[in-house]
């Protein structure tokens, strides 16, 4: 814990810097595991679209995508139980989210070279009273956030590797979004790229 303090943009409460180099190499460290068990797989959008984010899940949930669209599942598409979500990661929980919860899904979503994520709601679970937290490393990106209604003003922040951000009261429904990534900016990850995790209670 190294943290930069505290900003809030559309609600979110951004913690900039909140992990240190150390701690960003240990989860790493951990998330390699957990790829190794799960591998990153591409969701097809319900178009019918390669998104061009990678994923996979930790946890009791994970976040798949089929002819069905987006959806919760308690497999990985290879049938394999999700991973556990690691000790380093739910410690970022224990200290930041307020809740008597413990996260249920920590989707893990890996930027390459391009990959963006346009502006959605994340509304799949249960209980929108849960606050959902995320957690930035390796190369820097352009985050975007909005109101909960559609096509409404939006702000931007440029997120970096360890920041953290937090999303409860009324920037949980907030459209959000990744505009892009400044490729090859950290030397965190060997070969580049973004890990976002996002830690959600889903029941
Ligand atoms: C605002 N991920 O996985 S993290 C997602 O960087 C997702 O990979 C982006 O949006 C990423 O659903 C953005 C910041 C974030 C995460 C969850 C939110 C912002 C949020 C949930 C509600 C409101
Ligand atoms: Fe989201």
């Amino acid at each position: 814990m190294q943290d930069g303090g505290e900003t809030v943009l559309g609600g979110a409460v951004v913690h900039l810097g909140h992990l240190g180099p150390g701690a960003q190499r240990t989860m790493v460290a951990d998330l390699r595991e957990v790829v190794r068990a799960a591998p990153l797989f591409s969701p097809e959008t319900r178009r019918g679209k390669k998104m061009s984010v990678a994923m996979t899940s930790a946890g009791r949930f994970g976040w798949v995508s089929d002819r069905r669209g987006y959806h919760y599942e308690a497999r990985h598409p290879s049938g394999v139980d999700w991973p556990p979500i690691p000790e380093s990661v739910l410690a970022v929980w224990r200290e930041l989210s307020g809740s008597a919860r413990l996260p249920e899904c920590c989707l893990v979503n890996f930027y390459r070279e391009g990959a963006r994520m346009g502006l959605h709601q994340d509304r799949d679970e249960a209980d929108f009273s849960e606050p959902v937290l995320s957690i930035s490393l390796g190369d820097d990106a352009l985050f975007r956030i909005g109101g909960t209604e559609r096509g409404g003003r939006t702000q931007s922040l440029w997120l970096s590797s360890g920041d953290v951000l937090m999303l409860a009261g009324a920037a949980r429904l907030a459209h959000h979004g990744i505009d892009r990534i400044r490729f090859g900016s950290s030397t965190l990850l060997d070969g580049g790229g973004r890990i976002n995790l996002t830690l959600r209670v889903v029941t």
